[in-house]
């Protein structure tokens, strides 16, 4: 308690003092330019009184910075909203911190690639050697021949199994207005279904409700060609949308490459090499018709997708170590 009145007293005083002193430079500069003296000191003091009175001045070069920063501005928060896949954080960023801090890649999983196969009946020995941890993108066109998913799962099927639920662990609404899996179900049926005149969408998400991930699971096998050693993830992927739609370019950040089957509908995918491979390494594209698996490293490909048919598309899939 004592400590503290000192203190005050200590500061009232110091203010006092400089009160005085200021009050005395005054005096001083008063009597100075009484008689006619411009000193050094009266010539700052005038100087800093100007300065302070001085109003920003808004130049070309000041134009030329704030375009440049509000271009960043634009192309980074952009793309920091754009959903990719990533491996769920306990903070989660914006995707563009994630792509400017993504190690570099070693130009050697692309070199020479000049498309993306279409094999049929590959051996899962085979598939090991060229394809499964090689980078090198392929589609499988016979893995789906027993499958019931393509005939079972639809719009109406996902929404029934959803109901009531917030099962989805990433959602990504791409250019919708949705802002949950629960909103896309709500949607009318003719939107869902594409009827003439109704506004087109495309979304995705992963599914991790155990049940519910059974219940696909009735609809669909872990792909033939993949090898043995190799554990497929147990969240699934759908993505699901109408003609023309898709998702932008991006890449992912998740653990392992992914298998993904197009049960129906086709899509375009343009795959870019990482950008420190542009050089070096081909652009690509391939379209996946119905019953055609993809395989492809999304960690290290740049992906986009394009549903090209009129049919609503819909997909499934994961990931694979
Ligand atoms: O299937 C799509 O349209 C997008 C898939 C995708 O971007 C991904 O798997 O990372």
């Amino acid at each position: 308690m004592a400590d503290r009145g000192e203190k005050l007293r200590s500061s009232t005083e110091s203010r006092r003092s400089l009160e005085n002193a200021r009050k005395d430079l005054i005096g001083i500069l008063g009597e100075l330019e009484k008689i006619g003296l411009a000193t050094r000191a009266n010539l700052h003091l005038r100087a800093y009184t100007r300065l302070r009175k001085a109003k920003f001045c808004f130049k070309k070069k000041h134009a030329f910075f704030a375009a440049v920063l509000t271009m960043l501005f634009i192309r980074y928060a952009k793309d920091g909203l754009m959903p990719t896949r990533r491996e769920k954080c306990i903070i989660d960023m914006p995707s563009s911190v994630h792509q400017v801090f993504r190690p570099p890649q070693d130009c050697s999983m692309c070199l020479g690639i000049q498309q993306v196969d279409k094999v049929t009946k590959i051996d899962p020995a085979l598939f090991e050697l060229r394809y499964a941890y090689s980078g090198q993108p392929v589609v499988v066109t016979d893995a789906t021949t027993n499958w019931t998913a393509p005939k079972v799962f639809s719009f109406a099927f996902f929404k029934s199994l959803y109901e009531g639920q917030e099962a989805d662990c990433q959602f990504f609404p791409y250019k919708t207005e949705f802002k949950s899996l629960r909103e896309v179900f709500n949607m009318s049926t003719s939107r869902a279904l594409q009827l003439a005149g109704t506004k087109p969408w495309y979304i995705g998400w992963s599914n991790c409700d155990g049940e519910i991930g059974a219940t696909l699971r009735e609809h669909y096998d872990i792909p033939y060609f993949l090898p043995d050693t190799a554990e497929t993830e147990k969240t699934d992927w759908i993505f699901m949308g109408s003609s023309g739609y898709g998702a932008h370019m991006h890449v992912d950040d998740v653990k392992h490459p992914s298998w993904q089957a197009q049960l129906k509908g086709e899509k375009l995918w343009i795959l870019e090499p990482p950008r420190e491979c542009h050089y070096t390494c081909n652009r690509m594209t391939v379209t996946v018709e119905p019953g055609e698996i993809i395989v492809l490293d999304t960690n290290r490909w740049y992906h986009q997708t394009r549903i090209v048919s009129e049919e609503v598309s819909i997909t499934i899939g994961a990931e694979y170590d």
